[in-house]
């Protein structure tokens, strides 16, 4: 069995000598003699591809997963020949590849050593499928430390584990299952200070191990397919990330209503149901954007049908939510009920779109509908069929988001829940079996339905969500980590998952709120909505066989909590939507470990709980029951305690008091945190002011705030506001100095700004160098200054 392959397996291949090589532009290929071809592409200074081929030929190259936009050019290449290997050297590292044996070693400019083989690449002839096994193995260092992989349910540092990508429905997961819903085959290391990353592009069945099997090797292998993998170095994580971001694509903004919070349940039905839904959560005054319909919508779960029984005039229903605010999100599978009088099933049979078996005949699985067959969303053609028919929904009906499930793809009543592995697919032309094409069919329907969803909202954003992705999904979809259970311990996975899809390029991530499977209990609700509030994406869903999971399903203490984090979240929109900018420009993760945050701070290596929300608010749940706060660490320099304005200095582990309705939250200091007014849903207040949250530093803080018109595309033509303030703290003085690009011109007019933890009491308030009068009172008591937007320096000086 694969799973327990020996590195060493007698029966494994390694490259031999090196006999020739040839340097082309940005491309250096190395021939064995026993016709190895090692092909390295240097695609910018610090990331560099490896491709193997041992048939003396490269087949076709194609990856689903690097976006063809991304960024390449470098600075500098030098390529040389040394007695025992050759020297590949950019501006940032230098490889050198034995003539021997063509192992690798990775060094920085500095001679130190970044990343180096153990065995190297070695292969293992597959008999029954033909091709090969392909491994790799790196030395390992003691010390090292890894990151990444996606959904993962397990510790964030991945050392001594060994992990398996295969998309797999994966219903009620516990700690440590492997494998689940996606596929993320790029890891981090992290040693000595340096940190690089390895993207093996491989979408069959892979492995990693990270010091598992031996102490001081790492290695990972696929079931097909080639040794393909990038090496990016840092030595900061955050540029392995935004480099391993920019090369699997980003994608555009979402509308600011996909960041609000999406209430789900399996399933809301009939329309009067999902109407007293919406209806409490007005009464109630719990803010909220979307609302979902789960299979039950549907004429015997057929896709792009409605049950009219339940749902007799969807656009009049969709039509009237919206009046109230509430987008309407629905669920779309991609099994497609085999019958004779299903319109798709027709047309899908007629065009030869399902994906067939070896031998000729459809694929055949059940699913909600029975019977079904499966798009090939590997084939454009097929892709194209299927973004088109969401016409209906989209542009007559009025929905604005679809849901995308069951795509790993899972099979019901079958040992292995998916397809059987000699199921044909196109690949874009690249015909293979389903040992190639499974994990990446989820992303693929993903894709077409973004077609789809955006074709038919333009000009407003489209919104798609899956369960299962392979990297570089980002680009199309955002996603959730499927079906959790009530439990403690699934709120803890919860928070390392979202955080460890952050870092691994598929940020806008959150898991189902309160648990999927189970009913958890008010306190355990209340801090999974603690937590979710944090999260890119911010949704309850559960299964509905367990009891009710709206907020008011708990007692009033639990709906008084939630109603206060949901309306946090809704007043840190701005600085949310900020953050998503700066993923989708610079590919930066709105979450960020404590390791990503501070790698140098060895005290940040082996944390889980706390995390970074955008770049200065500090988050820290509370996972366990009868909490009245905990110990958490506290990264370097400054903070502020959000619910007390206390100041702490960090490089620490602190013990936090909360209430049952408080989280350990703390804000950098020299912060400017912007606010919106509460809102019920996105665009429901026009208001005149900003707020503007300053938290004094002694010393000098950057902060910015990004605004578009929350939802269109004219924010890619400039018309955008992008403010970036700079704040300045000395021991009488606090100069806040504004830069603005960009030309949209926001709707309000004046900024209230509140002034925490300024260390004396202010004297005189100059805007732009002249000395205004401000309202003593106001400030003295309640904190706050309001200033008209149109300035470019405040200056306020203390006695
Ligand atoms: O076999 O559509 O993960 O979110 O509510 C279960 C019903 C199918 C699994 C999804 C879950 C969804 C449920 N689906």
């Amino acid at each position: 069995m694969i799973t327990n392959t020996e590195l060493e397996y007698k029966g494994d291949l390694y490259p031999t000598k090196i006999i020739a090589f040839e340097h082309e532009v940005d491309s250096i290929c190395f021939h064995t003699d026993n016709s190895v071809i090692l092909k390295v592409t240097v695609l910018r200074d610090s990331l560099i591809r490896f491709r193997f081929t041992t048939k003396g030929y490269f087949s076709n190259d194609f990856s689903y997963a690097v976006d063809k936009s991304h960024s390449h050019g470098y600075n500098f290449l030098e390529v040389s020949e040394v007695e025992d290997y050759y020297q590949i050297k950019t501006s940032k590292v230098q490889c050198r590849i034995q003539k021997i044996d063509m192992r690798l070693s990775i060094y920085d400019l500095d001679e130190n050593i970044i990343l180096e083989d153990e065995l190297g690449f070695h292969w293992e002839e597959s008999y029954e499928y033909g091709g090969n096994i392909v491994k790799m193995s790196k030395a390992s260092k003691d010390g090292e430390c890894f990151y990444g992989l996606g959904d993962k349910a397990t510790q964030l540092n991945l050392k001594g584990k060994r992990l398996e990508n295969f998309a797999t429905d994966q219903y009620a997961f516990q700690k440590d299952q492997e494998p689940l819903y996606k596929v993320v085959p790029f890891y981090i290391g992290l040693q000595n200070k340096k940190s690089y990353g390895i993207f093996f592009d491989n979408t069959f069945r892979t492995y990693f191990d990270f010091c598992h099997e031996r102490r001081n090797v790492t290695s990972f292998w696929a079931e097909g397919g080639e040794m393909n993998y990038y090496f990016i170095y840092g030595p900061q994580m955050q540029d392995v990330v935004t480099t391993y971001t920019d090369l699997t694509g980003k994608p555009e903004l979402p509308p600011l209503w996909a960041l609000g919070y999406h209430q789900c349940k399996w399933s809301y039905y009939p329309e009067s149901n999902l109407k007293e839904v919406a209806a409490k959560f007005r009464q109630l005054k719990i803010p909220c954007d979307a609302l979902y319909l789960d299979i039950d919508y549907m004429e015997g779960f057929r896709c792009f049908t409605w049950n009219k029984d339940y749902f007799p005039d969807p656009k009049r229903m969709v039509a009237e939510l919206a009046e109230d605010g509430f987008k309407t999100v629905v669920i779309i599978d991609p099994g497609i009920k085999i019958d004779k009088e299903y319109a798709i099933y027709k047309e899908a049979l007629e065009k030869d779109f399902f994906c067939k078996r070896a031998d000729g005949p459809y694929m055949k699985g059940k699913v909600w509908p029975g019977e079904c067959n499966f798009p090939d969303y590997t084939n454009p053609a097929v892709r194209e069929w299927w973004a088109g028919l969401f016409k209906e929904l989209i542009s007559e009906i009025g929905v604005k988001g679809v849901w995308n499930d069951m795509n790993e793809p899972a099979v019901m009543e079958v040992p292995n829940k998916t397809f059987p592995m000699d199921v044909r697919h196109d690949y874009d032309g690249n015909p293979c079996s389903h040992r190639k094409a499974h994990n990446i069919y989820g992303t693929q329907m993903a894709r077409a339905t973004y077609h789809g969803v955006k074709r038919f909202a333009y000009p407003k954003r489209p919104f798609v969500i899956t369960r299962s992705a392979y990297a570089g999904a980002q680009r199309y979809t955002s996603s959730w980590t499927g079906d959790n259970v009530a439990t403690w311990e699934h709120l803890w996975i919860a928070n390392i998952q979202v955080q460890r899809m952050s870092i691994s390029g598929m940020g806008f991530t959150g898991s189902d709120i309160g648990g999927f499977a189970e009913q958890p209990s008010g306190e355990l609700y209340a801090r999974w909505i603690q937590l979710g509030v944090f999260h890119p994406f911010c949704r309850t869903h559960s299964s509905g066989d367990h009891g009710d999971q709206e907020p008011w399903a708990f007692d009033d203490e639990v709906i008084n909590i939630t109603r206060k984090f949901v309306n946090l979240r809704y007043q840190l929109l701005p600085y949310l939507y900020t953050m998503f900018w700066q993923y989708i420009e610079e590919g930066i993760p709105m979450l960020k470990p404590l390791v990503y945050y501070d790698q140098d701070d060895i005290q940040t290596h082996y944390r889980n709980d706390e995390f970074v929300f955008g770049n200065q608010i500090l988050v820290c749940p509370i996972l366990e029951p009868n909490s009245v706060g905990r110990r958490m660490y506290i990264p370097r320099g400054s903070w502020y305690n959000y619910w007390t304005n206390e100041e702490v200095k960090g490089g620490k582990e602190i013990w936090v008091d909360t209430k049952f309705d408080q989280i350990p939250l703390f804000v950098k200091a020299g912060a400017i945190i912007p606010k919106y007014p509460v809102q019920q849903y996105v665009g429901e207040l026009d208001f005149d002011e900003l707020t503007l949250d300053i938290y004094y530093k002694a010393g000098k803080e950057k902060s910015v705030v990004y605004e578009d018109a929350q939802d269109g595309y004219d924010y890619k033509k400039g018309r955008y506001s992008f403010l970036s303030f700079q704040t300045t703290g000395k021991e009488k003085e606090l100069i806040i100095q504004l830069h603005k690009e960009g030309k949209y011109d926001t709707n309000y007019s004046k900024y209230k700004i509140n002034l925490i933890g300024l260390p004396f009491k202010v004297n005189t308030i100059e805007i732009d160098n002249v000395e205004v009068s401000f309202d003593r009172n106001t400030l003295e008591r309640e904190g706050y200054l309001i200033v008209d937007k149109e300035f470019t320096s405040l200056h306020i000086t203390g006695e």
